[in-house]
């Protein structure tokens, strides 16, 4: 049995040499809650095809590593309550059972690069948690980008973690963190994090030919584009930083760690932001879409 199942629209971009973006499902099942999380999901794909590229939504369903999904999968991922969230550790003995598994952002990557796809949007990475030199939660998500070269843009690390320690790990490792359009980092929610991004980059174009010059210089791994959430959906750094504090301090009274915690730490700034934080999530995961779809585009149009 083949390994992956590519949807035909997927098949067809692939096989004509036209731009693919793939998306991942760990936040359509555990990083927003329903129905929203069913129409954002939607919207994704409709703002890639809007820019002239082929929407692969990944996911494990019934063991199979599916790129690319139909309407109705997408509704029960969408719905299902009990999914598990998969990363590189266990999608192997997730499919091997015949299990259904959302895709987190280091195994949506390993997916699409098997597909033979450059370029992955999402919402934010995973990245190093604050007291990770306690609890040690350091995301999968790091490793997989300085090991598989795909592209993923994102609005930064999501501003729960440890930035400046999400940077150093992403230094030593070799990643290409890469801020579109302006100097400084942005913090998912936030265009700034108050800190500087060790790289910038204003075009697709100049992206795309960096992902194709890593090749060519052998390099393993991937490119972590982070781009700013737009001016008019931010909310600034000043607010969130209580209501981060605060989630953070719940999370620790409810002894909430390891796959749970960012699910946990999402849903909790949801509330405590009476939905604002979801709003916010939802300009940042469509405008990376559109910017995907660009970088896309362009390494199509470069040799391989
Ligand atoms: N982006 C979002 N919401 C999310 C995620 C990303 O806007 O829920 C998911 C991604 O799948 C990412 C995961 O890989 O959160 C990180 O989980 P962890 O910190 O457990 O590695
Ligand atoms: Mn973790």
């Amino acid at each position: 049995m083949t390994l992956l199942s590519r949807s035909a629209a997927v098949i067809q971009a692939l096989d004509a040499g036209k731009p693919v973006v793939a998306l991942e499902s760990t936040i359509v099942t555990h990083g927003m809650p329903w129905p929203q999380n069913l129409e954002v999901a939607r919207e994704v794909e409709a703002t890639v095809r809007a820019q002239g590229a082929t929407p692969a939504t990944i996911a494990v369903i019934g063991g199979r590593l599916h790129v690319g999904l139909e309407d109705d999968q997408l509704v029960a991922l969408a719905q299902s309550k009990h999914v598990a969230k998969l990363s590189r550790a266990d999608m192997a003995v997730c499919m091997a059972r015949g299990g259904t598994g959302a895709t987190t952002v280091a195994a949506t990557m390993i997916a699409a690069r098997l597909a033979g796809i450059e370029c992955f949007a999402t919402g934010g990475i995973g990245g190093v948690h604050r007291g990770a030199e306690s609890s040690f939660d350091i995301s999968a998500d790091l490793q997989e980008l300085a090991q598989t070269a795909v592209t993923v843009v994102a609005a930064g690390a999501k501003a729960i973690l440890d930035l400046p320690k999400t940077l150093e790990v992403l230094e030593t490792l070799g990643v290409p963190v890469i801020a579109y359009g302006q100097d400084h980092l942005p913090a998912f929610w936030s265009r700034e994090a108050g800190l500087r991004a060790p790289l910038r980059a204003d075009t697709p174009r100049e992206i795309a030919e960096a992902h194709r010059m890593r090749a060519r210089l052998g390099l393993p791994g991937g490119q972590l584009i982070a781009n700013p959430i737009p001016v008019e959906a931010e909310i600034p750094r000043a607010t969130l930083a209580p209501v981060i504090a605060e989630a953070t301090r719940d999370a620790e009274k409810h002894g909430i760690s390891g796959k749970a915690l960012t699910p946990y730490l999402l849903q909790r700034i949801y509330e405590l932001t009476e939905g604002r934080s979801l709003t916010a999530n939802i300009a940042l995961v469509l405008n990376n879409a559109r910017l995907a779809a660009g970088i896309a585009q362009e390494l199509s149009a470069l040799p391989a």
